[in-house]
């Protein structure tokens, strides 16, 4: 009798053990606040995760570049520092060049077509990411990429010898092209760098121009509806593979719900962000038909060093985006 219930009692504790085993946290690096958009869909994300798992997932979001610095995200999911991450897919373009097809300037301009590219750049993309054990979740856009400016732009000479902030090597190559001098801020302090005098401009969302408040310094806005950069989830492939079939299913779908909603909420933020850019008193404005022709060019000049450098896979993306079936 006591040898069964002795056997029992270690049934008891060894069915307990492995649902313990089976129970694992993520930590998901972003480089962006807590209140961004992006982290507030994130933490969603991993809310329906926890439930859609029963408690067996956890992600723990680790928001505005405390565990690893937003250009750092891919490498620390790589080396294990963070089970999962999230960055601007234009931060990896020096090892996966074909991340920054979102970022060419004067490509897209409306989120249908964003969505078109973003379905010809996505299986590509999964497999560089597949290739560095990295698993790709979702992705969602920034609003569209406007002009903000302290004086008024009315041609190229504006920029000139301007500081002009930037925020990845995308950005740094196009205020080289516009004769202005590149100044790395991160999006999150970009309020303090404009204080501080270290930059005149900068090629971003409205909504980042609202998040930092940067009316002020900033008196003006040109929606140029220059590029719609995208935020890309990914997980180690390793964490992801530890789970269980059915809490992977559960992250999948997690994950396409807020591919969906992600969308929604930058479409519709993207309206709300420029008003209220209005309402404290930045000039929303259109540039030149000059200057618009001259920017253009810049975009072509741009995308051709691009396809230079991502080759044959730029064909498959571009082919069917210029000319759909
Ligand atoms: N905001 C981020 C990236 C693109 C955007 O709209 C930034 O300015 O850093």
């Amino acid at each position: 009798m006591k040898k069964l219930l002795i056997s029992a009692l270690c049934a008891v504790s060894l069915g307990h053990a492995s649902a313990v085993m089976a129970q694992a946290t993520w930590k998901l690096a972003t480089g962006y606040r807590a209140e961004s958009f992006h982290t507030q869909n994130i933490q969603q994300f991993a809310r329906e995760v926890e439930q859609g798992t029963g408690g067996k997932l956890v992600i723990e979001v680790h928001p505005n570049n405390t565990l690893a610095k937003l250009n750092e995200i891919s490498q620390a999911v790589q080396q294990g520092k963070a089970e999962a991450g999230e960055t601007i897919m234009t931060s990896m373009v020096k090892d996966i060049p074909l991340a920054g097809a979102d970022s060419i300037p004067f490509v897209v301009s409306s989120y249908k077509d964003a969505q078109r590219l973003w379905k010809l750049q996505r299986p590509g993309l999964e497999k560089h990411f597949a290739a560095r054990g990295m698993k790709l979740l979702y992705a969602v856009p920034w609003p569209p990429q406007g002009l903000h400016s302290s004086k008024p732009v009315r041609g190229l000479a504006d920029f000139k010898g301007t500081q002009m902030r930037t925020y990845n090597q995308t950005t740094m190559r196009i205020a080289e092209m516009l004769g202005a001098k590149p100044v790395d801020v991160a999006m999150v302090d970009v309020g303090k760098a404009l204080a501080d005098g270290r930059m005149d401009n900068m090629i971003t969302s409205a909504l980042t121009g609202v998040e930092n408040k940067v009316w002020g310094p900033i008196k003006y806005y040109y929606e140029i509806n220059a590029w719609f950069p995208k935020n890309v989830v990914f997980v180690s492939s390793k964490a992801f593979e530890a789970l269980r079939p059915e809490a992977r299913t559960a992250v999948l779908k997690a994950a396409g719900e807020a591919e969906v909603r992600g969308w929604q909420a930058s479409q519709a933020l993207a309206t709300s962000a420029t008003e209220e850019l209005r309402a404290n008193g930045v000039k929303i404005e259109r540039i030149s038909p000059e200057l618009d022709q001259e920017i253009k060019r810049m975009g072509e000049k741009f995308s051709r060093e691009w396809i230079r450098s991502v080759g044959n896979e730029a064909n498959d993306i571009f082919v069917p985006y210029y000319m759909p079936q």
